[in-house]
């Protein structure tokens, strides 16, 4: 039970098929920072028909158009959070929240709480409500549970938090009293990162055991494959230990923290200060890339990517709202995307060269990229992709197009691995319009 106040916009107001907007004071982070909202969307019907939508956007000053950060449909009987990053910017912004009634006869969409933190939405001391978003997955027999603080819910005798050391501090835990299988986890979820990062990823932990306990640490993509990142590798501790691992998210994912246990004399493990920075863990001797370094979906800039304009006229990042001549963008459909056009020239043109940033050797890697192409003629050769050493001097053809032009995205796959540091580079000759999204991960 809760009491105060919330915001809201429902159909009762009369207000059907309409769209309500939040916008928010001008706000300046300098560094990366978090938002967290706490919102329902509900609807009368069991399946939502109409197109209700809560939408965040951020306004940047100056700009004439909105950057979407989130969207959500999800209907819900309570509230829900969710947590979204904001990469450090020097500009100006505000946050905008739209909310979209639709069709649906009876909806409500409320905001109960929107709060904005520096640091990063997977960063936790689990000092405050909501527990930054981090969710126990349930499970009849062994949860996470909130330990510290005036909690006494457990026979075993758990530890001092680790935040302010003292027993007013909270962090989590799993027992394994009530563990009555072999092999029983718990899952402790993280926010989703909506936002690219890499870096070093660090926590706390505690294990007190008798019999057989494994903490792992996994990470999930959106559809669903896990990753293993971490595993715990002593057996036992009386005082906090501290946890490293790098930690690279190109695309959304989410962290697990899963305790597995043999049997209810497994004892507990305990969790605390989960932070994040974005340098990696530890200068090791090995080559330390990260695919972020190499991933540009054009949003904001060129990321790492660069073009020799002596090559030609270029590539534009360009932003049109899709027709039936123009497609969006691959990322969102109203994004940015690359666009070499000719249509000036009235001929078919060399465009020029988007050139990749350096790629340390011995490492395989899988380029993934999406394009389309607009013309009348045969498109063969028009759109290629070169590999080539730092020195400039070879050059190898790993890719070209060979279909005629079709006026969808299409994706591109290429693997490959060299012994020397080496740069990926297209070499467009274009008809039209040419257009490009280019994604890069080590495989
Ligand atoms: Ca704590």
């Amino acid at each position: 039970m809760f009491s105060g106040h919330y915001i809201s916009v429902d159909t009762s107001q009369g207000t059907s098929g309409d769209t309500a907007i939040l916008l928010s004071p001008e706000l300046y982070t300098g560094e990366w920072s978090c938002i967290r909202l706490i919102y329902q969307i509900a609807t009368a019907s069991e399946l939502p028909l109409g197109s209700i939508a809560l939408n965040l956007y951020i306004r940047v000053e100056g700009e004439s158009f909105d950057h979407l950060l989130w969207t959500s449909t999800e209907h819900s009987e309570s509230w829900l959070i969710a947590s979204l990053d904001v990469r450090n910017r020097t500009d100006r912004f505000k946050i905008i929240l739209e909310g979209i009634l639709g069709t649906e006869t009876v909806a409500s969409i409320a905001i109960f709480e929107i709060k904005i933190s520096t640091g990063y939405c997977i960063e936790c001391d689990f000092e405050e409500n909501h527990l930054c978003g981090f969710m126990n997955r349930w499970n009849p027999n062994v949860n996470w549970f909130v330990g510290g603080g005036n909690i006494g819910n457990s026979q075993s005798v758990l530890p001092r938090d680790h935040t302010f050391r003292n027993e007013f501090g909270h962090y989590m835990y799993v027992d394994s009293l009530y563990v009555k299988h072999f092999q029983e986890v718990a899952q402790l979820v993280s926010p989703k990162t909506l936002t690219p990062m890499s870096g070093c990823l660090s926590f706390y932990y505690q294990i007190q055991q008798e019999n057989g306990i494994v903490f792992t640490i996994y990470t999930r993509e959106v559809n669903g494959f896990y990753e293993e990142l971490w595993k715990a590798d002593s057996p036992m501790s009386n005082d906090w230990l501290l946890g490293e691992v790098d930690f690279s998210a190109p695309y959304p994912m989410e962290v697990i923290f899963e305790v597995a246990f043999n049997s209810a004399k497994g004892g507990y493990l305990a969790l605390d200060d989960i932070s994040f920075s974005p340098v990696f863990c530890s200068n090791q001797t090995g080559i330390s890339f990260s695919s972020i370094q190499a991933t540009c979906t054009f949003e904001e800039d060129f990321c790492h990517f660069y073009q020799d304009h002596k090559d030609g006229p270029g590539w534009s990042r360009v932003k049109v709202k899709p027709n039936a001549y123009r497609l969006g963008d691959h990322t969102t459909g109203m994004g940015f995307y690359l666009l070499a056009n000719t249509k000036f020239t009235s001929q078919p043109g060399y465009i020029g060269r988007l050139y990749s940033p350096t790629l340390p050797e011995n490492l395989q890697y899988c380029l993934r990229f999406y394009y389309a192409l607009y013309g009348f003629f045969k498109m063969r050769d028009s759109l290629a992709v070169y590999i080539f050493e730092e020195n400039h001097i070879v050059q190898e053809k790993i890719w070209s197009v060979s279909e005629t032009s079709r006026g969808i995205w299409i994706q591109a796959e290429i693997t490959f691995r060299k012994p020397m540091p080496c740069k990926v580079t297209t070499n467009v000759f274009c008809l039209r319009y040419c257009y490009f999204q280019f994604l890069l991960n080590e495989s």
